[in-house]
């Protein structure tokens, strides 16, 4: 078995520059021995799928908005996205597990769209400390890593240039379940509300436990064990003293146990067919939670990948 490594040095969905240095920074430190180290075959093409998007700093980035609407860089967003979709869906259609390594969340909508177009009926594991939900007409920020899922399933607002020309709704409310959850804005949780979506929030965290919440969610979304899971793990869904090296810390977030166990529980249900680990950004904070958020990136893929304790 394969895991395909794609680095995606991307940073336009969002306003604070570096992030687009996580992929590097995990791989330097070595992520790709430790999945071969877990019984892996490893491919990475490093940046050459992206090499000719502008890294997109917040300078450059502006430089790139469209003005439609409130959404800001749509059309680098956009152009990445439809280009890492393809690159996910290659490696998929080859039998490998696509691991895509961020880079902004706004990623997302490429390799969920990726991983869709060979596997139809997955299911999506959300894990944030955001819900990624905006619209185009309820984004506050303008900043698109805060609405990937909203174009996903196709809500009011998506069916927008620069997107509509090859985005198309791929992901069914009911197969999409959110872990981690505390800093959500108004008008998305309007569209959880009424779109029905499942979240286990920190307050669901606190009151059963993280071991029964993720039973809950993989029942939700995959009650037979037969759906192929896609897992996109934005990093601050942790506490900021676990990975604090992110653009939008929350307090209040996962033990770095609870975010593992989540991978563990994923990586022993036989379905992940896909992995992003997200928002890793090495230029915030000093060395020493740098050095321990890359850690903690590398250390969650590991165990969506099989590591185990004993
Ligand atoms: C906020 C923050 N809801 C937004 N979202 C973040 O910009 O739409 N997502 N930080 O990761
Ligand atoms: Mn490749
Ligand atoms: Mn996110
Ligand atoms: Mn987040």
């Amino acid at each position: 078995p394969t895991v395909a490594v794609v680095g995606c040095p991307f940073s336009a969905g969002q306003a604070r520059p570096g992030v687009d240095l996580g992929p590097n920074a995990l791989v330097q430190s070595g992520l790709l021995d430790q999945i071969k180290s877990l019984g892996w075959n490893v491919t990475y093409d490093g940046a050459a799928p992206f090499a000719d998007i502008p890294r997109a700093s917040v300078q450059e980035a502006r430089e790139h908005e469209t003005g439609e609407g409130k959404m800001r860089n749509a059309r680098v967003v956009s152009e990445v996205c439809e280009r890492l979709a393809k690159v996910v869906a290659e490696h998929a259609a080859r039998g490998e597990l696509p691991v895509t390594v961020g880079g902004d969340h706004s990623l997302a909508l490429g390799s969920i769209a990726g991983t869709m177009s060979k596997h139809p009926d997955a299911c999506v594991l959300w894990i944030d400390a955001h819900a990624d939900i905006n619209t185009p007409l309820t984004t506050t920020t303008g900043n698109l890593h805060g609405c990937p899922v909203s174009f996903l399933l196709g809500l009011q607002g998506t069916d927008v240039e620069p997107f509509k020309g090859w985005v198309k709704p791929c992901l069914r409310p009911d197969r999409l379940v959110y872990i981690g959850l505390r800093d959500v804005d108004p008008a998305e949780k309007r569209i959880l509300r009424e779109n029905n979506i499942k979240c286990f929030t920190m307050h669901d965290v606190d009151k059963h436990g993280i071991g029964a919440c993720v039973k809950m969610a993989l029942e939700h979304v995959n009650p037979r064990g037969e759906r192929p899971v896609h897992l996109s793990f934005d990093v601050d869904a942790t506490d900021p003293t676990v990975a604090g090296s992110t653009g939008t810390p929350v307090r209040g977030g996962l033990t770095f146990r609870e975010g593992h166990y989540i991978c563990e529980a994923v990586a022993e249900t036989g379905c992940l067919v896909a992995l992003d680990i997200m928002e890793v950004n090495p230029t915030l904070g000093d060395d020493k939670l740098v050095e321990q958020t890359v850690a903690v990136g590398c250390s969650l893929t590991r165990a969506a990948l099989g590591e185990t304790l004993l």
